[in-house]
Protein backbone atom coordinates (compact mmCIF):
# COMPACT_ATOMS: atom_id res chain seq x y z
CA UNK A 1 0.00 0.00 0.00
CA UNK A 2 1.19 3.13 -0.69
CA UNK A 3 0.71 5.95 1.59
CA UNK A 4 1.74 9.65 1.67
CA UNK A 5 4.69 11.54 3.72
CA UNK A 6 3.77 14.43 5.73
CA UNK A 7 6.49 14.80 8.49
CA UNK A 8 10.03 13.59 7.99
CA UNK A 9 12.97 13.41 10.68
CA UNK A 10 16.16 14.87 8.95
CA UNK A 11 19.48 14.13 11.14
CA UNK A 12 22.57 13.85 8.84
CA UNK A 13 26.18 13.92 9.80
CA UNK A 14 27.35 13.88 5.79
CA UNK A 15 25.09 17.47 4.72
CA UNK A 16 25.12 16.66 1.36
CA UNK A 17 22.38 17.76 -0.84
CA UNK A 18 20.48 18.00 2.57
CA UNK A 19 19.33 21.47 1.58
CA UNK A 20 18.06 20.19 -1.78
CA UNK A 21 16.47 17.63 -0.43
CA UNK A 22 14.64 19.32 2.46
CA UNK A 23 13.56 21.69 -0.41
CA UNK A 24 11.82 19.46 -2.40
CA UNK A 25 10.20 17.91 0.82
CA UNK A 26 8.49 21.54 2.10
CA UNK A 27 7.88 21.73 -1.54
CA UNK A 28 5.71 18.52 -1.01
CA UNK A 29 4.09 19.91 1.96
CA UNK A 30 6.19 17.87 4.42
CA UNK A 31 6.46 19.21 7.55
CA UNK A 32 10.44 18.85 8.92
CA UNK A 33 11.97 17.68 11.99
CA UNK A 34 16.05 18.43 12.25
CA UNK A 35 18.25 17.89 15.02
CA UNK A 36 21.06 20.96 16.17
CA UNK A 37 23.21 20.86 13.35
CA UNK A 38 21.01 19.47 10.37
CA UNK A 39 18.69 22.22 11.99
CA UNK A 40 21.61 24.78 11.32
CA UNK A 41 22.17 24.29 7.95
CA UNK A 42 18.47 24.01 6.83
CA UNK A 43 17.58 27.20 8.67
CA UNK A 44 20.68 29.44 6.94
CA UNK A 45 19.57 28.12 3.42
CA UNK A 46 15.84 29.76 4.28
CA UNK A 47 13.96 26.10 4.68
CA UNK A 48 11.73 26.10 7.36
CA UNK A 49 12.19 23.33 10.07
CA UNK A 50 11.94 22.44 13.89
CA UNK A 51 14.03 21.82 15.61
CA UNK A 52 14.07 18.06 17.63
CA UNK A 53 14.49 19.71 21.10
CA UNK A 54 11.11 22.39 20.06
CA UNK A 55 9.54 19.50 19.01
CA UNK A 56 10.34 17.18 21.98
CA UNK A 57 10.48 20.12 24.72
CA UNK A 58 13.49 18.16 25.67
CA UNK A 59 17.20 20.05 25.01
CA UNK A 60 20.03 18.56 23.21
CA UNK A 61 22.50 17.45 26.29
CA UNK A 62 25.93 16.10 27.10
CA UNK A 63 27.01 17.88 23.97
CA UNK A 64 25.09 16.14 21.53
CA UNK A 65 25.38 12.35 23.05
CA UNK A 66 21.61 13.08 23.57
CA UNK A 67 19.41 14.71 21.23
CA UNK A 68 17.08 12.62 19.54
CA UNK A 69 16.93 9.35 21.90
CA UNK A 70 13.08 10.79 22.95
CA UNK A 71 9.53 8.71 23.41
CA UNK A 72 8.22 11.58 20.60
CA UNK A 73 10.79 10.56 18.45
CA UNK A 74 10.55 7.04 18.42
CA UNK A 75 7.15 6.84 19.33
CA UNK A 76 6.56 8.56 16.60
CA UNK A 77 8.82 6.11 14.05
CA UNK A 78 7.67 3.18 15.86
CA UNK A 79 4.02 3.79 16.02
CA UNK A 80 2.41 1.12 13.98
CA UNK A 81 -0.49 2.82 11.93
CA UNK A 82 -4.03 1.52 12.91
CA UNK A 83 -2.57 -0.13 15.77
CA UNK A 84 -0.71 2.62 17.87
CA UNK A 85 -2.92 5.51 16.97
CA UNK A 86 -5.04 5.65 20.04
CA UNK A 87 -1.37 5.80 22.08
CA UNK A 88 -0.02 8.65 19.83
CA UNK A 89 -3.20 10.51 20.51
CA UNK A 90 -2.97 9.90 24.25
CA UNK A 91 0.97 10.55 24.75
CA UNK A 92 0.64 13.52 22.10
CA UNK A 93 3.08 12.14 19.21
CA UNK A 94 3.03 13.15 16.04
CA UNK A 95 3.59 10.36 13.58
CA UNK A 96 7.62 10.53 11.50
CA UNK A 97 6.37 8.88 7.97
CA UNK A 98 10.38 9.38 6.92
CA UNK A 99 13.61 9.45 8.54
CA UNK A 100 16.89 10.64 6.64
CA UNK A 101 19.74 9.77 8.58
CA UNK A 102 23.01 8.89 8.03
CA UNK A 103 25.67 8.53 10.68
CA UNK A 104 28.54 10.24 12.81
CA UNK A 105 31.77 9.22 10.63
CA UNK A 106 33.05 6.40 12.27
CA UNK A 107 35.37 4.35 9.83
CA UNK A 108 36.64 7.95 8.56
CA UNK A 109 37.55 9.00 11.80
CA UNK A 110 39.13 6.00 12.84
CA UNK A 111 41.29 5.88 9.59
CA UNK A 112 43.15 9.17 10.29
CA UNK A 113 46.57 7.61 11.29
CA UNK A 114 45.97 9.78 15.14
CA UNK A 115 42.87 8.83 15.99
CA UNK A 116 42.74 8.81 19.56
CA UNK A 117 40.44 6.62 21.71
CA UNK A 118 38.63 9.34 22.58
CA UNK A 119 37.45 10.92 19.01
CA UNK A 120 36.65 7.24 18.18
CA UNK A 121 34.24 6.92 20.77
CA UNK A 122 32.76 10.45 20.38
CA UNK A 123 31.93 8.97 16.70
CA UNK A 124 30.26 6.04 17.50
CA UNK A 125 26.98 7.19 16.89
CA UNK A 126 24.07 6.25 19.09
CA UNK A 127 21.06 7.87 18.37
CA UNK A 128 21.26 7.94 14.33
CA UNK A 129 21.33 4.26 14.64
CA UNK A 130 18.56 3.64 16.86
CA UNK A 131 16.73 5.62 14.32
CA UNK A 132 17.67 4.20 11.33
CA UNK A 133 16.78 0.73 13.09
CA UNK A 134 13.13 1.72 14.60
CA UNK A 135 12.54 2.94 10.88
CA UNK A 136 13.82 0.33 9.17
CA UNK A 137 11.37 -1.97 12.03
CA UNK A 138 8.19 -0.44 11.31
CA UNK A 139 8.99 0.02 7.06
CA UNK A 140 5.18 -0.84 6.79
CA UNK A 141 4.48 2.36 7.72
CA UNK A 142 7.70 4.52 7.27
CA UNK A 143 10.54 4.82 4.73
CA UNK A 144 14.12 5.12 5.85
CA UNK A 145 16.94 6.42 3.97
CA UNK A 146 20.62 6.28 4.98
CA UNK A 147 22.07 7.05 1.62
CA UNK A 148 22.39 10.58 -0.39
CA UNK A 149 22.46 8.79 -3.44
CA UNK A 150 19.07 7.38 -2.65
CA UNK A 151 17.35 10.95 -2.33
CA UNK A 152 16.45 11.38 -6.10
CA UNK A 153 14.77 8.04 -5.87
CA UNK A 154 12.85 8.70 -3.16
CA UNK A 155 11.45 12.25 -4.65
CA UNK A 156 10.77 10.65 -7.86
CA UNK A 157 8.64 8.22 -5.92
CA UNK A 158 6.76 10.84 -3.99
CA UNK A 159 5.81 12.19 -7.77
CA UNK A 160 4.86 9.16 -8.78
CA UNK A 161 3.05 6.11 -7.29
CA UNK A 162 4.11 7.04 -3.81
CA UNK A 163 6.84 5.22 -2.00
CA UNK A 164 5.32 1.78 -2.38
CA UNK A 165 5.65 -1.26 0.21
CA UNK A 166 8.14 -2.48 -2.49
CA UNK A 167 10.57 0.72 -2.27
CA UNK A 168 10.16 1.05 1.50
CA UNK A 169 11.12 -2.74 2.16
CA UNK A 170 14.59 -2.26 -0.24
CA UNK A 171 15.22 0.97 1.50
CA UNK A 172 14.89 -1.19 5.44
CA UNK A 173 17.42 -3.71 3.94
CA UNK A 174 19.72 -0.93 3.05
CA UNK A 175 19.18 0.22 6.31
CA UNK A 176 20.12 -2.74 8.50
CA UNK A 177 23.11 -3.89 6.49
CA UNK A 178 24.42 0.00 6.89
CA UNK A 179 23.68 0.14 11.04
CA UNK A 180 25.48 -3.48 10.40
CA UNK A 181 28.62 -2.53 9.00
CA UNK A 182 28.66 0.27 11.48
CA UNK A 183 28.96 -1.83 14.41
CA UNK A 184 31.37 -3.97 12.06
CA UNK A 185 33.26 -1.24 12.21
CA UNK A 186 33.26 -0.65 15.48
CA UNK A 187 33.95 -4.19 16.58
CA UNK A 188 36.60 -4.14 14.06
CA UNK A 189 38.33 -0.96 15.74
CA UNK A 190 37.76 -1.82 19.29
CA UNK A 191 39.27 -5.63 19.15
CA UNK A 192 42.32 -4.39 17.38
CA UNK A 193 43.50 -1.82 20.02
CA UNK A 194 46.30 -3.31 22.58
CA UNK A 195 46.58 -3.01 26.11
CA UNK A 196 47.98 1.09 25.52
CA UNK A 197 44.76 1.43 23.65
CA UNK A 198 46.86 1.54 20.42
CA UNK A 199 45.69 -0.25 16.75
CA UNK A 200 47.35 -2.97 15.59
CA UNK A 201 46.82 -3.55 11.59
CA UNK A 202 44.57 -6.84 11.22
CA UNK A 203 42.37 -7.10 7.59
CA UNK A 204 39.19 -4.81 8.01
CA UNK A 205 37.36 -6.40 5.38
CA UNK A 206 33.82 -5.90 7.13
CA UNK A 207 33.97 -2.53 7.14
CA UNK A 208 32.82 -3.21 3.50
CA UNK A 209 29.25 -3.78 2.34
CA UNK A 210 27.84 -6.05 0.31
CA UNK A 211 24.27 -6.12 -1.25
CA UNK A 212 22.19 -8.31 -2.73
CA UNK A 213 22.62 -7.22 -6.36
CA UNK A 214 21.33 -10.21 -8.47
CA UNK A 215 19.46 -13.76 -8.33
CA UNK A 216 21.95 -16.20 -10.63
CA UNK A 217 19.66 -18.57 -12.12
CA UNK A 218 21.96 -21.07 -10.62
CA UNK A 219 25.40 -22.16 -8.94
CA UNK A 220 28.11 -23.71 -10.37
CA UNK A 221 25.56 -26.51 -11.27
CA UNK A 222 22.00 -26.37 -11.82
CA UNK A 223 20.82 -27.72 -8.67
CA UNK A 224 22.85 -25.08 -6.59
CA UNK A 225 21.38 -21.88 -5.45
CA UNK A 226 23.54 -18.66 -6.45
CA UNK A 227 23.18 -14.71 -6.19
CA UNK A 228 25.69 -12.23 -6.36
CA UNK A 229 26.65 -10.05 -3.72
CA UNK A 230 27.73 -6.51 -5.00
CA UNK A 231 30.52 -4.15 -3.27
CA UNK A 232 28.58 -1.11 -2.03
CA UNK A 233 31.03 1.03 -2.86
CA UNK A 234 30.83 -0.13 -6.89
CA UNK A 235 29.52 2.26 -9.11
CA UNK A 236 25.66 1.51 -9.65
CA UNK A 237 24.71 0.04 -13.08
CA UNK A 238 27.52 -2.42 -13.05
CA UNK A 239 28.15 -6.30 -11.85
CA UNK A 240 31.33 -7.12 -10.60
CA UNK A 241 33.64 -3.81 -11.69
CA UNK A 242 31.89 -4.01 -15.22
CA UNK A 243 28.94 -3.04 -16.99
CA UNK A 244 27.20 -4.94 -19.30
CA UNK A 245 27.03 -3.98 -22.91
CA UNK A 246 25.17 -6.79 -24.63
CA UNK A 247 24.56 -10.64 -24.08
CA UNK A 248 22.44 -13.22 -22.14
CA UNK A 249 22.29 -12.28 -18.05
CA UNK A 250 25.62 -13.73 -16.73
CA UNK A 251 25.99 -16.71 -15.01
CA UNK A 252 27.88 -17.59 -11.75
CA UNK A 253 30.26 -19.46 -13.48
CA UNK A 254 30.74 -16.76 -16.23
CA UNK A 255 31.30 -14.18 -13.31
CA UNK A 256 34.07 -16.40 -11.73
CA UNK A 257 35.48 -16.64 -15.20
CA UNK A 258 35.46 -13.19 -16.27
CA UNK A 259 37.10 -11.76 -12.82
CA UNK A 260 40.03 -14.03 -13.27
CA UNK A 261 40.27 -13.60 -16.59
CA UNK A 262 40.27 -10.05 -16.21
CA UNK A 263 42.75 -9.72 -13.09
CA UNK A 264 44.98 -11.69 -15.05
CA UNK A 265 45.19 -9.58 -18.30
CA UNK A 266 45.80 -6.43 -15.63
CA UNK A 267 48.97 -8.24 -14.72
CA UNK A 268 50.78 -7.46 -18.18
CA UNK A 269 52.01 -4.04 -19.32
CA UNK A 270 51.91 -4.71 -22.91
CA UNK A 271 48.52 -5.01 -24.98
CA UNK A 272 47.54 -8.45 -23.39
CA UNK A 273 44.85 -11.40 -23.81
CA UNK A 274 43.90 -14.03 -21.66
CA UNK A 275 41.58 -16.63 -22.63
CA UNK A 276 39.98 -18.52 -19.34
CA UNK A 277 38.10 -22.17 -19.18
CA UNK A 278 37.16 -23.58 -15.95
CA UNK A 279 39.05 -20.63 -14.00
CA UNK A 280 42.39 -21.27 -15.55
CA UNK A 281 44.06 -19.92 -18.41
CA UNK A 282 43.77 -22.15 -21.27
CA UNK A 283 46.27 -19.31 -23.17
CA UNK A 284 48.07 -16.05 -22.42
CA UNK A 285 50.22 -13.79 -24.97
CA UNK A 286 51.28 -10.34 -25.40
CA UNK A 287 52.14 -8.92 -28.39
CA UNK A 288 52.26 -5.07 -30.17
CA UNK A 289 48.33 -4.94 -30.22
CA UNK A 290 45.10 -6.86 -29.00
CA UNK A 291 44.69 -8.45 -32.30
CA UNK A 292 47.62 -10.41 -32.51
CA UNK A 293 47.24 -11.29 -28.79
CA UNK A 294 44.35 -12.63 -29.06
CA UNK A 295 45.76 -14.68 -32.35
CA UNK A 296 48.78 -16.12 -30.09
CA UNK A 297 46.73 -17.27 -27.17
CA UNK A 298 44.52 -18.60 -28.93
CA UNK A 299 47.06 -20.65 -30.82
CA UNK A 300 48.11 -22.33 -27.37
CA UNK A 301 44.94 -24.34 -27.28
CA UNK A 302 42.40 -24.26 -29.94
CA UNK A 303 40.31 -26.72 -28.39
CA UNK A 304 40.10 -25.57 -25.08
CA UNK A 305 39.03 -22.04 -26.18
CA UNK A 306 35.53 -23.01 -27.71
CA UNK A 307 32.98 -21.73 -25.22
CA UNK A 308 35.73 -19.37 -23.01
CA UNK A 309 36.21 -16.21 -21.51
CA UNK A 310 38.49 -13.56 -23.07
CA UNK A 311 39.69 -10.61 -21.29
CA UNK A 312 42.05 -7.73 -22.84
CA UNK A 313 44.04 -5.02 -21.17
CA UNK A 314 43.15 -2.40 -23.91
CA UNK A 315 40.52 -1.20 -25.69
CA UNK A 316 38.76 -3.87 -27.92
CA UNK A 317 38.97 -2.74 -31.43
CA UNK A 318 36.48 -4.20 -34.31
CA UNK A 319 38.64 -5.87 -36.05
CA UNK A 320 39.77 -8.18 -33.45
CA UNK A 321 35.96 -8.40 -32.38
CA UNK A 322 35.29 -9.68 -35.74
CA UNK A 323 37.73 -12.34 -35.85
CA UNK A 324 37.13 -13.47 -32.64
CA UNK A 325 33.68 -14.11 -34.01
CA UNK A 326 35.03 -15.86 -36.80
CA UNK A 327 37.44 -17.97 -35.01
CA UNK A 328 35.45 -19.12 -32.09
CA UNK A 329 32.47 -19.92 -30.32
CA UNK A 330 32.79 -17.44 -26.96
CA UNK A 331 30.56 -17.09 -23.77
CA UNK A 332 32.13 -13.55 -22.75
CA UNK A 333 34.28 -11.50 -23.62
CA UNK A 334 35.52 -8.62 -21.22
CA UNK A 335 37.79 -5.21 -21.89
CA UNK A 336 38.40 -1.76 -20.45
CA UNK A 337 36.47 -0.22 -23.47
CA UNK A 338 34.41 -1.93 -26.35
CA UNK A 339 35.11 0.57 -29.00
CA UNK A 340 31.97 1.38 -31.49
CA UNK A 341 33.45 -0.66 -33.85
CA UNK A 342 33.57 -3.73 -31.83
CA UNK A 343 30.14 -2.92 -30.58
CA UNK A 344 28.92 -3.28 -33.95
CA UNK A 345 30.69 -6.45 -34.66
CA UNK A 346 29.74 -7.73 -31.35
CA UNK A 347 25.76 -6.91 -31.85
CA UNK A 348 25.50 -9.19 -34.51
CA UNK A 349 26.01 -12.17 -31.74
CA UNK A 350 23.18 -11.27 -29.64
CA UNK A 351 23.69 -14.33 -26.95
CA UNK A 352 27.44 -13.24 -26.34
CA UNK A 353 27.79 -11.15 -23.25
CA UNK A 354 29.70 -8.22 -23.61
CA UNK A 355 31.61 -6.37 -20.26
CA UNK A 356 33.23 -3.18 -20.32
CA UNK A 357 35.74 -2.42 -17.49
CA UNK A 358 36.62 1.17 -18.10
CA UNK A 359 39.72 1.99 -15.88
CA UNK A 360 38.80 0.90 -12.37
CA UNK A 361 41.42 -1.40 -10.92
CA UNK A 362 40.70 0.15 -7.52
CA UNK A 363 37.65 -2.32 -7.97
CA UNK A 364 40.12 -5.20 -8.04
CA UNK A 365 39.53 -7.74 -5.59
CA UNK A 366 41.56 -7.07 -2.65
CA UNK A 367 40.41 -9.61 -0.36
CA UNK A 368 39.76 -13.19 -0.90
CA UNK A 369 37.02 -15.11 1.39
CA UNK A 370 36.31 -18.96 1.03
CA UNK A 371 33.58 -20.46 3.43
CA UNK A 372 34.10 -23.47 5.04
CA UNK A 373 32.24 -25.67 8.13
CA UNK A 374 31.75 -23.18 10.88
CA UNK A 375 33.98 -20.36 9.60
CA UNK A 376 35.30 -18.38 7.09
CA UNK A 377 39.06 -17.87 5.73
CA UNK A 378 40.13 -14.37 4.49
CA UNK A 379 43.46 -13.40 3.04
CA UNK A 380 44.94 -10.64 0.76
CA UNK A 381 44.66 -11.43 -2.86
CA UNK A 382 47.60 -12.86 -4.42
CA UNK A 383 49.05 -8.87 -5.87
CA UNK A 384 52.95 -9.76 -5.82
CA UNK A 385 54.96 -9.09 -9.05
CA UNK A 386 58.32 -10.02 -9.66
CA UNK A 387 60.71 -7.51 -10.74
CA UNK A 388 64.10 -8.43 -12.95
CA UNK A 389 66.15 -7.43 -10.20
CA UNK A 390 64.37 -10.03 -8.07
CA UNK A 391 65.49 -13.27 -10.14
CA UNK A 392 68.46 -15.37 -8.80
CA UNK A 393 70.21 -17.16 -11.07
CA UNK A 394 71.24 -20.22 -9.52
CA UNK A 395 72.52 -22.60 -12.41
CA UNK A 396 76.00 -22.37 -14.21
CA UNK A 397 74.35 -21.16 -17.01
CA UNK A 398 72.82 -18.01 -16.88
CA UNK A 399 69.38 -17.14 -19.24
CA UNK A 400 69.51 -15.02 -21.86
CA UNK A 401 67.86 -12.13 -22.00
CA UNK A 402 65.32 -13.55 -24.59
CA UNK A 403 64.72 -16.22 -22.14
CA UNK A 404 64.33 -13.59 -19.08
CA UNK A 405 61.65 -11.81 -21.20
CA UNK A 406 59.65 -14.96 -21.17
CA UNK A 407 60.31 -15.75 -17.67
CA UNK A 408 58.62 -12.62 -16.95
CA UNK A 409 55.95 -13.45 -19.00
CA UNK A 410 55.24 -16.86 -17.60
CA UNK A 411 55.79 -15.72 -13.85
CA UNK A 412 52.27 -14.53 -13.55
CA UNK A 413 50.84 -16.76 -15.68
CA UNK A 414 51.96 -19.64 -13.84
CA UNK A 415 49.99 -17.21 -10.71
CA UNK A 416 46.77 -17.52 -12.61
CA UNK A 417 46.94 -21.55 -12.89
CA UNK A 418 45.42 -23.63 -10.30
CA UNK A 419 48.21 -25.79 -8.84
CA UNK A 420 50.61 -27.66 -9.14
CA UNK A 421 50.91 -25.43 -12.56
CA UNK A 422 53.21 -25.67 -14.78
CA UNK A 423 53.54 -22.91 -17.92
CA UNK A 424 55.68 -23.31 -21.17
CA UNK A 425 55.87 -19.92 -22.92
CA UNK A 426 57.82 -18.35 -25.64
CA UNK A 427 57.77 -15.04 -27.39
CA UNK A 428 55.30 -13.67 -24.84
CA UNK A 429 53.12 -16.58 -25.40
CA UNK A 430 52.06 -19.79 -23.25
CA UNK A 431 52.88 -22.80 -25.32
CA UNK A 432 51.20 -25.02 -23.22
CA UNK A 433 49.58 -25.02 -19.69
CA UNK A 434 49.73 -27.59 -16.82
CA UNK A 435 47.07 -27.16 -14.43
CA UNK A 436 45.28 -28.35 -11.26
CA UNK A 437 47.53 -31.65 -10.39
CA UNK A 438 48.22 -33.42 -7.46
CA UNK A 439 51.77 -34.09 -8.65
CA UNK A 440 53.76 -31.68 -9.83
CA UNK A 441 55.14 -34.03 -12.65
CA UNK A 442 52.03 -34.78 -13.55
CA UNK A 443 51.33 -30.79 -14.50
CA UNK A 444 54.78 -31.24 -16.45
CA UNK A 445 53.47 -34.54 -18.31
CA UNK A 446 50.35 -32.83 -19.21
CA UNK A 447 51.69 -29.14 -20.38
CA UNK A 448 54.10 -31.47 -22.68
CA UNK A 449 50.94 -33.87 -24.27
CA UNK A 450 48.84 -30.57 -25.01
CA UNK A 451 51.77 -29.03 -26.55
CA UNK A 452 52.51 -32.08 -28.53
CA UNK A 453 48.68 -31.70 -29.65
CA UNK A 454 49.02 -28.19 -30.57
CA UNK A 455 51.87 -28.92 -32.04
CA UNK A 456 54.17 -26.76 -30.58
CA UNK A 457 58.02 -27.92 -30.27
CA UNK A 458 58.83 -26.89 -26.93
CA UNK A 459 62.72 -26.08 -27.83
CA UNK A 460 63.67 -23.01 -26.69
CA UNK A 461 60.43 -22.74 -24.45
CA UNK A 462 61.08 -21.00 -20.68
CA UNK A 463 59.37 -23.38 -17.99
CA UNK A 464 57.40 -22.00 -14.75
CA UNK A 465 56.71 -23.86 -11.72
CA UNK A 466 54.17 -22.12 -9.72
CA UNK A 467 56.12 -23.87 -6.18
CA UNK A 468 59.63 -25.82 -5.65
CA UNK A 469 60.44 -28.63 -7.22
CA UNK A 470 60.45 -31.39 -4.19
CA UNK A 471 62.31 -33.65 -6.80
CA UNK A 472 64.30 -33.34 -9.75
CA UNK A 473 61.92 -35.33 -11.88
CA UNK A 474 59.32 -32.19 -13.00
CA UNK A 475 62.16 -30.03 -13.69
CA UNK A 476 64.32 -32.87 -15.92
CA UNK A 477 60.81 -33.96 -17.81
CA UNK A 478 60.83 -29.91 -18.65
CA UNK A 479 64.26 -30.03 -19.95
CA UNK A 480 63.51 -32.87 -22.06
CA UNK A 481 60.83 -31.64 -23.77
CA UNK A 482 62.73 -28.41 -24.71
CA UNK A 483 62.71 -25.70 -22.42
CA UNK A 484 66.18 -24.20 -22.17
CA UNK A 485 65.32 -21.88 -18.97
CA UNK A 486 63.58 -22.54 -15.51
CA UNK A 487 61.54 -20.41 -13.17
CA UNK A 488 60.53 -21.50 -9.34
CA UNK A 489 60.59 -19.86 -6.40
CA UNK A 490 62.80 -22.73 -4.76
CA UNK A 491 63.15 -23.09 -1.31
CA UNK A 492 63.02 -27.20 -1.19
CA UNK A 493 64.92 -29.49 1.09
CA UNK A 494 66.31 -30.96 -2.19
CA UNK A 495 67.51 -27.64 -4.12
CA UNK A 496 70.66 -28.72 -4.63
CA UNK A 497 69.96 -32.21 -6.09
CA UNK A 498 68.09 -30.04 -8.41
CA UNK A 499 70.13 -27.28 -9.60
CA UNK A 500 72.93 -30.04 -9.91
CA UNK A 501 70.25 -32.07 -12.41
CA UNK A 502 69.97 -28.76 -14.42
CA UNK A 503 73.54 -28.21 -14.61
CA UNK A 504 74.02 -31.81 -15.66
CA UNK A 505 71.32 -31.15 -18.61
CA UNK A 506 72.54 -27.74 -18.97
CA UNK A 507 69.61 -25.83 -18.26
CA UNK A 508 69.97 -22.24 -16.66
CA UNK A 509 67.43 -21.83 -14.04
CA UNK A 510 66.16 -18.77 -11.96
CA UNK A 511 64.50 -18.53 -8.39
CA UNK A 512 62.19 -16.04 -7.32
CA UNK A 513 61.89 -16.58 -3.68
CA UNK A 514 58.24 -16.57 -3.67
CA UNK A 515 55.37 -18.94 -3.97
CA UNK A 516 52.27 -18.85 -5.96
CA UNK A 517 49.82 -21.24 -5.04
CA UNK A 518 46.41 -21.01 -5.98
CA UNK A 519 43.51 -22.98 -5.18
O1 LIG B 1 25.43 11.35 19.89
S1 LIG B 1 24.33 10.67 19.34
O2 LIG B 1 24.47 9.26 19.30
N1 LIG B 1 22.97 11.00 20.14
C1 LIG B 1 21.79 11.22 19.56
O3 LIG B 1 20.78 11.26 20.26
C2 LIG B 1 21.73 11.44 18.14
N2 LIG B 1 20.70 11.69 17.32
C3 LIG B 1 21.19 11.82 16.08
N3 LIG B 1 24.14 11.18 17.83
C4 LIG B 1 22.90 11.42 17.34
N4 LIG B 1 22.51 11.67 16.07
C5 LIG B 1 23.45 11.81 14.94
O4 LIG B 1 23.81 13.16 14.84
C6 LIG B 1 22.90 11.47 13.61
O5 LIG B 1 23.05 10.10 13.27
C7 LIG B 1 23.69 12.33 12.65
O6 LIG B 1 24.84 11.68 12.21
C8 LIG B 1 24.14 13.50 13.50
C9 LIG B 1 23.43 14.76 13.08
O7 LIG B 1 23.66 15.75 14.03
P1 LIG B 1 23.41 17.28 13.71
O8 LIG B 1 22.08 17.39 13.06
O9 LIG B 1 23.45 17.94 15.06
O10 LIG B 1 24.52 17.73 12.81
Amino acid sequence: MTYAIRRALLSVSDKTGIVELAQALRQRQVELISSGGTARTLKEAGVEVTEVSAHTGAPEIMNGRVKTLHPKIHGGILARRGIDDATLEEQNIAPIDLVVVNLYPFSQTVAKPNCSLDDAIENIDIGGPTMVRAAAKNHKDVSIVVDPSDYQRLLAAMDGDGVDAGMRRDLAVKAFAHTAAYDDAIVNYLSALDDNDSAQPQPRIFNRQWHLHTALRYGENPHQQASFYADANAPSGTIGAARLIQGKPLSYNNLADADAAWTAALEFIMPACVIVKHANPCGIAVAADIGSAYEKAFSTDPTSAFGGIIAFNSDLDGETAAEILNNQFVEVIIAPKITPAAREALATKTNVRVLETGCAPDQLNNWELKTLSGGLLVQSADQARIHREELTVVTEKAPTDHEINDMIFAWPVVKMVKSNAIVFARDGQTMAIGAGQMSRVDSVRIAIRKAEDAGFDLRGSVMASDAFFPFPDAMLAGAEAGATAIIQPGGSMRDDEVITAANEVGVAMVTTGRRHFRH
